[in-house]
């Protein structure tokens, strides 16, 4: 958002403040004052006139200048109301050379999940990629979706919903105690570099918020925030998950504590599908790299221990 209009924004938030009140303080015309007022108008902000000037009654709008408006992080936002991806179009602006922008929709028509598959997003849920060029080496890379899920979680907690993480990527609720959830949240990340360096990184991150999971695919054993805990202020869920990220993408040291701390998956039986074969066993910890380590028995009873980078990882109910 343009500074003048941040300003006068501001300004209306702490009001009420007169025209010309405003174009002295800014150094501006009235008529340029009028005109950033009826422009914030058409973006939906609540502005009231009175006989004592101008006032920022409410910010209800989900778009990309109200989620600017207020957001302690470094970021840009473009609003879709409807697109096929955000990452397709993250890709796009990171191709192009952009950096620290959040493309944010919502609703998606081609939403992707990881592996090609189908990722669904009707309106009302949390669609956001963000494009980001940080200083690391491709294998440090998946500490970005790491602090992507916690980010994700604690803001899903903030809304009053028991969210925790599943390995790698996913935010769960779990149901009982024996390792089951139901999946709130998804994170697929995207990166473009050399061997020795991202040269981008596209971190896509959606949330089923304000959305009915009978209209979520049955499979999927999905929920939502309007499931766990009512509807919640998206402008506000999506302020707190960026500031979230934002937070810890700028100390990756304190990602993996705070990841151990929400996580589900420590201490549960798993089953790990990856390329080169499956493993079973206790999922034990994370390495610094965000792989996960699983102790394994074999049919002769030896214990061993594996490390996992990437796979997709189920929760099997104790023996
Ligand atoms: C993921 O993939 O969990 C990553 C999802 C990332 C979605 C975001 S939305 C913003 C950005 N733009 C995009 O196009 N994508 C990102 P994966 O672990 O592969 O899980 C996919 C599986 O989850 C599917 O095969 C379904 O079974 C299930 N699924 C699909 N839609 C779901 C939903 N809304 N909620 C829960 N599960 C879902």
């Amino acid at each position: 958002m343009n500074e003048t209009r941040r300003a006068i924004l501001e300004a209306l938030a702490d009001g009420p403040v007169s025209g010309p009140a405003l174009a002295d303080a800014l150094d501006v015309s009235r008529a340029a004052v009028w005109k950033h007022i009826e422009e914030l108008r058409d973006a939906d902000f609540e502005i009231e006139s009175g006989s004592t000037g101008y006032e920022l009654a409410a910010v209800d709008a989900y778009n990309g200048p109200a989620v600017e408006f207020g957001l302690e992080a470094p970021f840009s936002v473009e609003y879709h109301d409807s697109i096929g991806s955000t990452n397709d179009r993250a890709r796009e602006l990171a191709a192009a050379g952009a950096t620290d922008v959040a493309v944010l929709a919502d609703e998606q028509t081609g939403g992707r999940g990881r592996l090609e598959r189908e990722w669904s997003a009707p309106s009302g849920g949390v669609w956001v990629s963000v494009v980001a060029r940080p200083d690391l080496t491709p294998p440090e890379a998946p500490l970005y979706t790491l602090a992507a899920a916690v980010a994700t979680a604690r803001a899903a907690r903030e809304a009053g919903v028991d969210a925790r993480i599943k390995w790698p990527n996913d935010v769960v609720v779990p149901e009982g105690d024996d390792g089951s959830y139901r999946k709130l949240a998804g994170i697929l990340t995207e990166m473009e570099g050399e061997v020795d360096r991202v040269q981008w990184l596209v971190v896509g991150i959606g949330v089923n918020a304000n959305v009915d999971v009978d209209d979520l695919p049955p499979e999927a054993n999905a929920t939502s925030v309007r499931e766990e805990a009512g509807d919640v202020d998206r402008r506000v869920f999506v302020q707190r998950l960026l500031e979230e990220f934002d937070r810890y993408r700028t100390d990756l040291e304190s990602v993996l504590p705070a990841w151990r701390d929400l996580a589900l998956t420590i201490g549960q039986r798993v089953r790990v599908e990856r390329q080169s074969g499956t493993v079973v066993g206790e999922a034990v910890d994370v390495t610094d790299a965000g792989a996960l380590v699983i102790e394994t028995t074999d049919e002769e009873g030896a214990d061993g221990r594996v490390a996992v980078s990437a796979g997709d990882c189920e929760h099997l109910r104790p023996v």
